[in-house]
C-alpha cells in the first residue's frame, strides 16, 4: 500500500475536492499535510472547509490560492511544499458553462494538468515513491443508447467542449506515465451529488429552486440518464485507487444508480416535500421542460467492475440515504447558499485572499 506524505489536491475548495480534503481527514485520519491548491473561481468556495481550516489550519492543512495555468507558481509549490502526492481536481466543470464559452476550459483542463505533470516531471526526477492522481469523468467515453455501459476500455469519444478537454487531459497523464515513467493513476466517475455542490448542477439547482418557488427546468424530453454517485463514496473510490491502484492504471467509479432526470427530479420534489411535511405536487407543479442543451448526451452508465474486484471498494450509500442526507443538507445551510447566491463570498475572499 502506499503512503503519502505532503497531499497537493488542487481544486480543494471546489465541491468533491472539498469533501475530499473533509474525508482525508475526518475518515481516513490523514496524519500528513495537505496543500490545498485553488484558484477560487466562482465555484471555489473557502466557506466549504472553514472546519479543516479551524482544526487543522496550524497544523497540517494549508491553503495556496494560485491558478493551475501559473507554471512557475506549480513548480514553486511542489518545492516549498516538497510535494510527493497531486489528486487533480481543479477543472472548470459544468457542462453548459463550456458550451457558452470553452476558453477557460482548455486553460484549465489542459494547460492546467500539462503544467502540473511539467512539475511533477521536473521535480520528482524519476522517483517511484510519489503518485499523481488524476480525477477525471465518465463524460470522456461519450454518450450511450438505451443499453449498454462503459468500460475502462470503451474509446474514448467526448461530445462537449467540457469532455473534450477532459479526454484531453486524460491523454496528458497517460503520455507522462508512459513516456516519463511518472507514477500517475486516473479515476473516471459519473455523476456526483452531496453537499457543497454549486448550485448550478442539477441536483442543487433543483432544490434551492423548490426552495424559492422557482421553476424547476428540465433539459428536452426529460429522459437522458445519469448514474450518480455519493461524493463520499467518490472520495473512498479515491483514496482506494490512490493506495493500492496500479500506476499507469485507469478506473471507473460509478454508482451503479440511473436515473432519467425527469424521474430524479420527482424523486426530489417528493423527499423536500416529505422532510418539510408538504405535499409533493405543490413543487412537481413547477417543473418545466425547456430547451435542451446543445448536443446533450443521451445516457451514461458506469461498468465499475474492476475497481470493485482489483481493490475491493464498494458503493456505501444507496441513493434514497444520498438524497435524503443532501436535501437536509441545502435546507439546513442557508447561510451557504445566500453566501453563493449573492456573490457574499467573493467579499469575503477578497478581504483574506486579496482580489484576483
Ligand atoms: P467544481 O467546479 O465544484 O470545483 C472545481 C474547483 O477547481 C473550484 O474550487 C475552482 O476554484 C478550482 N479551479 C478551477 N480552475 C482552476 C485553476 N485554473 N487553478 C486552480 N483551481 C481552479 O468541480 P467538481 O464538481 O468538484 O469537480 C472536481 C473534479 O471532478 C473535476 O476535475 C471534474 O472534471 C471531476 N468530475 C466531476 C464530477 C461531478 O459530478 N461533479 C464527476 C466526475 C468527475
Ligand atoms: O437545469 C438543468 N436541467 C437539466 O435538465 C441542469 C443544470 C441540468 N439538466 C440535465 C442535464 C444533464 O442531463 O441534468 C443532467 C445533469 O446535468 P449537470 O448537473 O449539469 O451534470 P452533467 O452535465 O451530467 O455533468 C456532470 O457530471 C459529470 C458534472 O457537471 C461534470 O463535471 C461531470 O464530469
Amino acid at each position: 500500500m502506499r503512503a503519502f506524505k505532503n497531499m497537493l489536491v488542487t481544486g480543494g475548495a471546489g465541491f468533491i475536492g472539498s469533501n475530499f480534503v473533509r474525508y482525508t481527514y475526518c475518515q481516513k485520519k490523514f496524519e500528513g499535510r495537505v496543500i490545498n491548491l485553488d484558484k477560487l473561481t466562482y465555484a471555489g468556495n473557502p466557506l466549504n472547509l472553514t472546519d479543516i481550516e479551524k482544526e487543522f489550519g496550524t497544523k497540517s492543512y494549508y491553503f495556496e490560492r494560485a491558478d493551475i495555468c501559473d507554471s512557475s507558481r506549480m513548480r514553486a509549490v511542489f518545492k516549498k511544499y516538497e510535494i510527493d502526492t497531486v489528486v487533480h481536481f481543479a477543472a472548470e466543470s459544468h457542462v453548459d458553462r463550456s458550451i457558452f464559452g470553452p476558453e477557460d476550459f482548455i486553460n484549465t483542463n489542459i494547460i492546467g494538468t500539462f503544467n502540473l505533470l511539467e512539475a511533477a516531471r521536473e521535480l520528482w526526477n524519476d522517483r517511484d515513491d510519489v503518485l499523481f492522481h488524476h480525477v477525471s469523468t465518465d463524460e470522456v467515453y461519450g454518450s450511450l443508447g438505451k443499453t449498454g455501459y462503459f468500460f475502462e476500455t470503451t474509446p474514448y469519444d467526448p461530445t462537449s467542449p467540457y469532455s473534450a478537454s477532459k479526454a484531453s487531459s486524460d491523454h496528458l497523464v497517460k503520455a507522462y506515465q508512459h513516456t516519463y515513467n511518472i507514477p500517475c493513476t486516473i479515476s473516471n466517475c459519473s455523476n456526483n451529488y452531496g453537499p457543497y455542490q454549486f448550485p448550478e448542477k442539477l441536483i442543487p439547482l433543483m432544490i434551492l429552486n423548490m426552495v424559492e418557488g422557482k421553476q424547476l427546468p428540465v433539459y428536452g424530453d426529460g429522459k437522458n440518464t445519469r448514474d450518480w454517485l455519493f461524493v463520499e463514496d467518490h472520495c473512498s473510490a479515491v483514496w482506494r485507487i490512490m493506495e493500492e491502484g496500479k500506476s499507469g492504471g485507469t478506473y471507473n467509479v460509478g454508482g451503479e444508480n440511473e436515473w432519467q432526470n425527469i424521474t430524479l427530479v420527482e424523486r426530489l420534489c417528493e423527499m423536500v416535500a416529505k422532510i418539510q411535511g408538504k405535499d409533493s405536487d405543490s413543487y412537481k407543479r413547477l417543473i418545466t421542460f425547456v430547451k435542451d442543451r446543445p448536443g446533450h448526451d443521451r445516457r451514461y452508465a458506469i461498468n465499475c467492475d474492476k475497481v470493485k474486484r482489483e481493490l475491493g471498494w464498494r458503493q456505501e450509500v444507496g441513493f434514497e440515504r444520498g438524497i435524503e442526507i443532501t436535501v437536509r443538507w441545502y435546507l439546513d445551510h442557508p447561510e451557504w447558499i445566500e453566501s453563493v447566491r449573492s456573490g457574499n463570498y467573493r467579499k469575503w475572499i477578497e478581504k483574506n485572499y486579496g482580489k484576483r
